[in-house]
């Protein structure tokens, strides 16, 4: 054993048990009394937790690399089963010219075109959910919307729910350990991935959606074609399973803080600021992996060459260094530090049309609903890699006709 290891701070503490998943916050906030860097010895890894050090981290490519793969497998001492994602997955300057392809799909002008969609979706859902009354609020109202909004932007058929949730579990579970629920996800992954594989395939997509502007990109000799598909592989991963679970939790959220919603509900132009809250208060992304390029001293602690560094970007959003009274739930709280999305580089390349998707969501729910109530508890869904809810039970009233 060296020297430097006897020196480091260590918790026993295990992000990915069920437990700790349950209550994510109070552990945060127990994991930030240890120190800036703590040692995790179930998995071996290291933790951040504060805003500071996470901020650090997540700007500083050179020694914090993203090539060591997106979850707990080190893919510099390992092999991963997927194929390590092109641009998250990957390291300037390879990062660069991927990113540069997905921004460019992602512009002002896309994002705009997109609008009036995302509003007669929500629209219809909160009117059918209002006929209805009571619903269950992640299947009727919060699934559905992603579902529906999201594969129209890309430019292909609507998504079949069961399997994209079983895809979304593939891809997040794999950055957690591997466990018995995983292996039996796994025994769906060949039948999922080819089911995927023929959605990211240009003949499957419309000439003007997100996908065909990433094949433009490659006809354009920027990208190759396999990249192309690769990369409209990567919206289907990274951009489901996320806003499903940002919008829930945001939509819980609402539905507990009774002072909130009434605030929202008065001002319906604020369904932006309240989802920019919840991605600080409550969201689907807690936690991301950066892997130690070289040995180096961070932080008062030794790291070693080829370390794994997780991040926990939940636990920075409510660090009482940077937020006042981190755990209230406050929509007219000024953000001007979110850290939901991540930071640098690799930075959420979609997030203004996840800001998009919370806005419009929330404002159709703001100007149609006046009640919002819990009927009963909700559930968490403790996939690994994500923070989401199974259930939402809730009763909706409508505001009288022609308010
Ligand atoms: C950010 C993210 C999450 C999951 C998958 C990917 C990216 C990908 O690029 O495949």
């Amino acid at each position: 054993m060296n020297i430097a290891m006897d020196r480091r701070v260590v918790s026993d503490l295990d992000p990915f048990c069920e437990e700790f998943r349950a209550d994510p916050y109070r552990h945060y906030a127990q994991l930030r009394t240890l120190g800036p860097i703590v040692w995790l010895e179930k998995h071996q890894i290291w933790v951040v937790q504060h805003h500071a050090q996470i901020k650090e981290v997540l700007t500083d490519w050179q020694r914090f690399s993203n090539a060591g793969g997106g979850g707990l497998t080190n893919y510099f001492k390992e092999k991963n089963w997927r194929q390590p994602s092109i641009i998250l997955e990957v390291d300037p300057p390879e990062h660069e010219r991927t990113r540069q392809v997905m921004m460019r799909a992602l512009n002002a002008k896309a994002l705009k075109a997109m609008r009036a969609g995302f509003e007669r979706v929500a629209a219809e859902l909160v009117d059918a959910a209002l006929e209805k009354g009571e619903i269950e609020a992640v299947a009727d109202l919060v699934q559905p919307f992603p579902l529906t909004v999201f594969p129209d932007a890309v430019g292909m058929p609507k998504l079949d729910r069961e399997i994209m949730l079983i895809y979304g579990g593939i891809v997040f579970g794999a950055f957690g350990p591997r466990t018995p629920w995983y292996d039996e996800l796994m025994k769906r992954a060949e039948e999922v991935s080819g089911w995927i594989d023929e959605r990211c395939d240009r003949s499957a997509l419309t000439p003007d959606g997100l996908g065909a502007a990433i094949y433009a990109s490659a006809d354009a000799g920027d990208i190759t074609h396999a990249e192309a598909k690769l990369l409209v592989r990567s919206f289907l991963s990274a951009g489901v399973d996320t806003t499903i679970d940002s919008i829930g939790l945001c939509l819980r959220a609402l539905a507990e803080n009774p002072d909130q919603w009434q605030v929202l509900r008065e001002d319906p132009s604020l369904a932006r600021a309240a989802f920019e809250e919840a991605t600080r208060y409550d969201s689907s992304s807690q936690s991301l992996f950066r892997t130690t390029t070289q040995a180096f001293e961070f932080a008062g602690q030794q790291l070693d060459k080829h370390e794994k560094v997780l991040v926990l970007i939940g636990s920075a959003s409510r660090d009482p260094a940077v937020w006042d009274e981190p755990d209230r739930f406050d929509i007219r709280r000024r953000i001007s530090h979110q850290i939901g999305y991540g930071t640098g580089i690799h930075g959420c390349v979609a997030q203004m049309m996840a800001r998009l998707e919370g806005e419009v969501f929330f404002r159709a729910i703001a100007e149609k609903v006046r009640t919002l109530e819990p009927t009963g508890p909700s559930q968490l869904r403790l996939v690994p890699g994500l923070r989401g809810l199974s259930s939402l039970p809730l009763a909706l009233t409508a505001h009288s006709s022609g308010h």
